[in-house]
């Protein structure tokens, strides 16, 4: 079986980071290391959440795992809490990176063209060093702006994200994925770059007016878990995406109207039949 190790917060209430990759993943017939980078009483969009910054346990544990010889088929880092951790995740990679071995950043830190609470522009310039170490990177369009310096818009042309990629490139990573990019109106979806051969890969679909926290998280884990299972880059970030516009789909009918995450948990058995499961 594949192993994944999987570096995020646990957000206790609110579906996202570690909470939707270790049950998506697992569910995919993958297994899930997880480290816990912070404990939140939920994710940051409610009021008042607390947090237990968990910086002083990540050598610890790895250095237990590297005790154990334990292999590692992809490394997944996704929301971060601090600089530090940044830094330690890179020494993460350094000690567990064999050949073959996958590493996949998601450098979660904004949306919508703000920061996250947390963070800052000190963050965004840390983050990008971090994706330089990475095969794959998936930041949405604020993130690759904050990270190579650029103006965000709202409104933009295909020729603004082919200038975002380019300058995504000289971060470092072999591809580098942007997410949330619309193409024409009522649509949306990602625009990839493999650096190495120069080719682009596009895929959209169709847009809906929703939008809710851990869909990020959840487009991340099903493309990390399908490329360790031998996907094509273009059939995992095909299927992540029609997977997560699926559940935001479901969630938008469900009468409870959750706000603060997805119902994954309903469209989990629509994903095994996407991947042929
Ligand atoms: O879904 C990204 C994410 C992860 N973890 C925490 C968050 C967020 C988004 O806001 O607040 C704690």
């Amino acid at each position: 079986m594949k192993r994944i190790l999987t570096i995020q917060d646990i957000s206790c209430f609110g579906k996202c980071s570690l909470t939707i990759a270790l049950p998506v993943i697992s569910a995919m017939g993958v297994e899930t290391t997880i480290l816990p980078t912070a404990v939140l009483s939920t994710h940051t969009m409610f009021k008042g959440f607390t947090v237990k910054d968990l910086t002083d346990q990540l050598r610890p544990i790895t250095a237990h795992w590297k005790a154990e010889g334990i292999h590692f088929d992809a490394i997944y880092t996704g929301y971060l809490g601090s600089a530090e951790e940044i830094e330690i995740s890179k020494e993460i990679f350094r000690m567990f990176r064999e050949d073959g071995t996958l590493v996949f950043i998601d450098p979660v830190m904004a949306d919508n063209g703000k920061m996250y609470p947390a963070f800052d522009e000190n963050y965004a310039r840390l983050n990008a060093g971090l994706c330089g170490e990475a095969d794959i990177i998936v930041p949405n369009i604020t993130e690759a702006c904050f990270m190579t310096g650029t103006e965000y818009k709202e409104v933009y042309d295909e020729a603004y994200i082919l200038g975002l990629l380019d300058k995504l490139a000289t971060l470092g990573s072999k591809i580098v994925v942007l997410t949330g990019v619309s193409l024409s109106p009522g649509k949306t979806g990602i625009y990839g770059l493999n650096t190495e051969t120069g080719e682009h890969f596009v895929y959209q679909n169709d847009r809906i007016d929703a939008s809710y926290h851990g869909t990020g998280d959840l487009f991340s884990s099903v493309a990390v878990g399908a490329l360790v299972q031998g996907l094509s880059l273009p059939d995992a970030f095909r299927i992540a995406a029609d997977y997560t516009a699926h559940t935001i789909d479901v969630t938008l009918q469900n009468p409870e109207r959750p706000w603060y995450g997805v119902d994954f948990e309903t469209t989990l058995p629509d994903l095994m039949k996407m991947l042929g499961k």
